[in-house]
């Protein structure tokens, strides 16, 4: 069977260091590609682009879709000015992986988002964040642990008859966390298909797609670590081939 091509949405890294210092440049962790590759896909990186023809173009040539991690989304997005504690936001990436899903789900391609992905996800039908978790009342959990990104820290319980409950074959897993937001208000269409112990939406999945879902973890950090977060990729990379 031929491999799909798997898009991840790109980001701007601002070098830090040496004579490069503060030049940008367009990239993903490693961590998406070896994930993908790992799980019989072909990976292909996204450079964030203004040029909606370009972006038109990628969509054309993708068998499935990852919205990788990074900034927060830009809250006039579910209608709030921003507040104290809110991180990074870029707004172009907010259009660009806004319009990247809204054109893979008319192509009929999965799409899996992580992390901040998942928030685009959310947010693109609706649905709303708190822009940081000590907005939230009982939050006790620690859900940005800070290091070592391909260690478990929390559980998460996960509802049975979802996809996800299909896909992972468990009804609690142990998760890496490394988010300061997290779902508010349910975007149209989607439930909530994962909890952590103090009720964070931890993963969500939409009714009318047949591979449209996100997580609030970190699988692809956790691709050699947890071997069954592949079946993520996995369940993508099958839903690709269709
Ligand atoms: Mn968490």
């Amino acid at each position: 069977m031929k491999r799909p091509l798997i898009g991840i949405s790109g980001s701007v890294l601002l070098t830090s260091y040496g004579s490069s210092e503060g030049y940008r440049r367009a990239y993903v962790n490693e961590d998406y590609v070896q994930s993908v590759l790992q799980n019989g896909g072909i990976p292909f990186i996204l450079p964030v682009v203004d040029d909606e023809e370009v972006l038109s173009t990628y969509i054309d040539q993708l068998d499935g879709l990852i919205l990788s991690g990074g900034h927060d989304v830009t809250p006039q997005y579910y209608g709030e000015e921003p507040m104290q504690k809110i991180g990074e936001t870029w707004e172009l990436r907010d259009w660009f992986d806004s319009l990247l899903v809204e054109k893979a789900l008319a192509k009929g391609i999965p799409v899996l988002g992580i992390c901040r992905g998942m928030q685009v996800m959310n947010v693109l039908h609706g649905g709303s964040l708190w822009q940081d978790l000590s907005y939230m009342k009982d939050v006790e959990i620690k859900h940005l642990q800070g290091h070592s990104p391909e260690l478990v820290t929390h559980l998460v319980d996960i509802e049975e008859g979802s996809q996800l409950h299909e896909l992972m074959g468990e009804n609690h897993v142990m998760v890496n966390t490394l988010h300061h937001q997290a779902v508010r208000e349910l975007g149209q269409g989607f439930k909530a298909t994962a909890f952590s112990a103090d009720g964070i939406v931890e993963a969500i999945e939409h009714e009318d797609y047949p591979f449209y879902l996100g997580v609030q973890w970190h699988p692809e950090m956790l691709h050699t670590s947890v071997p069954l977060m592949n079946q993520l990729f996995a369940g993508l990379i099958q839903a690709a081939q269709k």
